[in-house]
């Protein structure tokens, strides 16, 4: 099939609740939705730049840019015939992940509706429901985040991730911990420490927590080959994993136990197998992370949760902990053992919403052969 008409969509969604991490607040979200057109297929994909460079050094912005001046025309008007060959069609462009990973998704729904294929069959999934867990922002108060806490697990969530940064860190996790003792419990610096602040973590060694996510700098897998010999508990990385040779080079120096995968930040889905693979074969558990996507982005995410090696509850929550209204359906809801169902239609397996995508689109531009 041949690649006939890519459309970029900016869309802006507000969240039913501020989130709070290290690097800012979030009241509303962006990303930009590729639709991508070949032979008389229609696949999406969604591109989970944000408005501020806070978590990755992309933007929506800068995204749009990498994607118009430079993905766009070097597949427009090529033949779509698996995924390997459109990424070599780009592969000159250094960096931008968030950018390509978006495109790439569009493919993947593509193919999948012309194989009539989901993308868990494609990928290679291994169950139909997967284990997913709440990401929960920083709070006013200690007390306000455990009272948040404590409203989604009577939601039915039995995984919980809380958010610190310095100043909000210890005293919060030690409230968690005390008013739900049997919880499975994980916490998410986002980058906002040093290596010198090993005493700080050492002192979440007696909480349980499953994981300390990405405590240091994102550019310094080797800092965190420091810290992890000093901890009991296992380092997870996120930012710091930009590929399968990084996630290479992190296990091989010790430098965490776990990895959160985000196809996303690995430029894509292929290079997010790769990763898993890599995992797998080295005894090292991973978790599908999330970008507070909106459900296009969340059926990808638990496509690829449903993977053998995923053996961590994921970032991957029911549609109504993100959004009032979302651009695809059905929502994603949440079931009684806290699992998530994997989407069995063709491709992503969900339906674009024209009217919502139209609605919170602030910008749109088509290219077409
Ligand atoms: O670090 O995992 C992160 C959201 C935006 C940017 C970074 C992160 C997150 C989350 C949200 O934790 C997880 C979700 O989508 O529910
Ligand atoms: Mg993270």
């Amino acid at each position: 099939m041949k690649i006939e008409q890519i459309e970029l969509s900016h869309v802006v969604m507000r969240l039913v609740a501020p989130f709070e991490t290290s690097f800012g607040v979030e009241q509303a979200r962006a990303c930009i939705i590729v639709t991508m057109r070949a032979g008389r297929l229609t696949g999406h994909g969604e591109c989970v730049a944000a408005t501020e460079p806070g978590y990755s050094c992309e933007t929506a912005t800068t995204a749009w840019h990498i994607l118009r001046d430079f993905i766009v025309p070097a597949v427009l008007g090529q033949e779509l015939t698996d995924i390997p060959s459109l990424i070599a069609r780009y592969a000159r462009v250094r960096g931008n992940p968030l950018a390509k990973a978006g495109l790439e998704m569009a493919a993947w729904d593509v193919l999948g509706q012309a194989q009539g294929k989901s993308l868990a069959q494609m990928l290679g999934g291994a169950r139909d429901r997967v284990e997913v867990g709440v990401s929960v922002g920083i709070q006013p108060t200690t007390q306000a985040l455990v009272e948040r806490v404590g409203r989604y697990i009577a939601e039915g969530y039995a995984r919980i991730k809380i958010k610190i940064k310095p100043g909000r860190d210890l005293a919060d996790a030690r409230a968690v911990r005390a008013a739900f003792p049997n919880i499975r419990l994980q916490v998410d610096a986002n980058s906002a420490y040093q290596l010198a602040d090993a005493p700080l973590f050492q002192q979440m060694d007696n909480l349980s927590l499953l994981l300390i996510e990405q405590p240091l700098a994102e550019d310094d897998i080797y800092d965190h080959s420091k810290l992890q010999p000093q901890l009991k508990t296992p380092i997870c990385l996120d930012e710091s994993i930009l590929s399968a040779d990084h996630a290479r080079a992190a296990v091989e120096l010790g430098a965490c136990r776990i990895i959160n995968i985000k196809a996303a930040r690995v430029s894509g889905l292929l290079e997010a197998k790769k990763v898993h693979d890599l995992c797998r074969e080295r005894g090292v558990p991973v978790w599908c992370g999330g970008m507070l996507e909106t459900n296009i982005g969340r059926a990808s995410n638990i496509a690829l949760a449903s993977l053998p090696g995923f053996t961590l509850p994921g970032d991957i929550s029911a549609t109504s902990r993100y959004y009032a209204e979302d651009i695809a359906d059905p929502p994603f809801v949440l079931n009684p053992d806290s699992t998530l169902s994997v989407p069995t239609g063709p491709g992503l397996g969900v339906k674009v919403n024209q009217k919502n995508l139209e609605r919170f689109t602030v910008k749109h531009e088509v290219f077409a052969v």
